[in-house]
């Protein structure tokens, strides 16, 4: 049993070590929207919306993501009696369509909370059985192909399990080539578009297949869904499906339509966990490999999608990059690491998040903050 008594919102800024370009836009930084839930018994637990400042990636925004929270998703958990985090996901569904991201970092919340008050792991509370995950990294849009080859170098040479490329138009097959000529055959490579392409691209795509990648990620928006299917057909390289992926019934839709043969589940963005293990069961029980996407969380959001990527259907690295990878230093500790196999540990001894969120970095952090309570909103800064 759970009930809220109050969710704090804040919002803090964090300088990315540079700045990250994908086919819709840069990111110089993150403006992260950060919850802390609490009990009537005072328990509480921080979690993170993943939503970022501009619409490049989904509708939602920090600030509609806020607002979304404040108004109407909040309000409706705080003083209700919640048997089961599970049961979240169904409560802030009813007549609120969308703000997936917002409903999120609620439900996430609760799932985290539960498993502080049940003193279990969150990996645990979630069903993952595994202690630690192998690990990717995503390459932003680079300048030059020479540039990229830099850093696919140096993140084999760290460890990664898999490398990841952004692409766009111009910044694709050249890129994706030399990548692959100085990798050689044996590293795992894949690309992502974001959404760039359509299907009159579909014969310039097809010269992806040659350089044998695990996946393309999104080359079509996220609703076409017949499109990609086509190009499917059409390419040996499997698709893998990530911003078309906002629920289960999308993840359905693929399966049926054989629009993608991979999914790339972010909890945020399909609306939480319970969401994202109705997706990974019904993949797993078509044969459909999902991992763990990213949305450059900080330390806080990392240690939900570590605990989410401890499933076992997650049987591809994940974008769960060390904390190192994207700040100077990270707001929880002990920060996310990476061993030299590309393998972050779940952590699995220690009940709830599994790291320590540092409060002072936070509170020094944050430009605003505010505490809903039931149903009046006081402003606390
Ligand atoms: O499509 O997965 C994506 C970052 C910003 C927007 C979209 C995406 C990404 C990433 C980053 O690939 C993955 C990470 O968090 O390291
Ligand atoms: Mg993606």
């Amino acid at each position: 049993m759970l009930r809220l008594g109050r969710v704090t919102l804040r919002e803090i800024q964090l300088a990315l070590k540079e700045p990250f370009r994908i086919s819709s836009g840069v990111m110089p930084g993150r403006r992260i929207l950060l919850l802390e839930l609490e009990d009537e018994t005072g328990a509480s637990v921080w979690s993170e919306c993943v939503a970022f400042t501009r619409p490049i990636y989904s509708p939602e925004t920090v600030d509609t993501a806020w607002l979304a929270i404040r108004e109407w998703l909040a309000p409706r958990l705080i003083g209700r009696e919640l048997p089961h985090p599970s049961a979240v996901h169904d409560i802030l569904e009813r007549d609120i369509r969308g703000h997936n991201m917002a409903k999120a970092a609620l439900e996430m919340g609760c799932w985290a909370l539960a498993a502080e008050l049940e003193r279990l792991p969150l990996s645990t509370m979630l069903g993952g059985t595994r202690d630690q995950v192998p690990t990717g990294i995503s390459l932003g849009i680079q300048s030059s192909p020479d540039r990229l080859v830099d850093r696919a170098l140096a993140a084999v040479a760290e460890g990664y399990r898999k490398i990841k490329l952004k692409i766009q138009p111009g910044q694709d097959v050249a890129y994706v080539h030399a990548v692959r000529a100085a990798l050689g055959p044996d590293v795992e490579l894949m690309a992502d578009a974001n959404a760039a392409y359509t299907i009159a691209d579909a014969t310039h795509l097809l010269a992806l297949d040659a350089f044998d990648l695990l996946m393309l990620e999104q080359p079509f928006g996220a609703d076409a869904l017949l499109q990609l299917a086509e190009l499917q057909r059409k390419m040996s390289t499997p698709i893998c499906l990530d911003e078309s992926i906002v629920d289960v019934t999308r993840a359905r839709d693929m399966i049926a339509l054989g629009a993608g043969r991979i999914i790339n589940i972010k909890p945020g963005r399909v609306g939480g966990f319970s969401a994202s293990i109705a997706i990974h069961d019904v993949c797993r029980d078509a044969g459909v490999p999902v991992w763990c996407g990213g949305m450059l969380e900080s330390g806080i959001g990392r240690a939900y999608n570590v605990a989410l990527a401890s499933l076992p259907n997650f049987s591809l690295p994940g974008d769960l990059s060390p904390s190192a990878r994207y700040w100077a230093r990270d707001i929880v500790t002990p920060e996310w690491t990476m061993d030299a196999n590309g393998m972050v540990r779940v952590p699995r001894e220690t009940p709830g998040l599994g790291v320590a969120v540092d409060v002072e970095m936070i509170e020094s952090l944050t430009v605003r903050a505010e505490v809903v309570h039931g149903d009046t909103t006081l402003v606390a800064t």
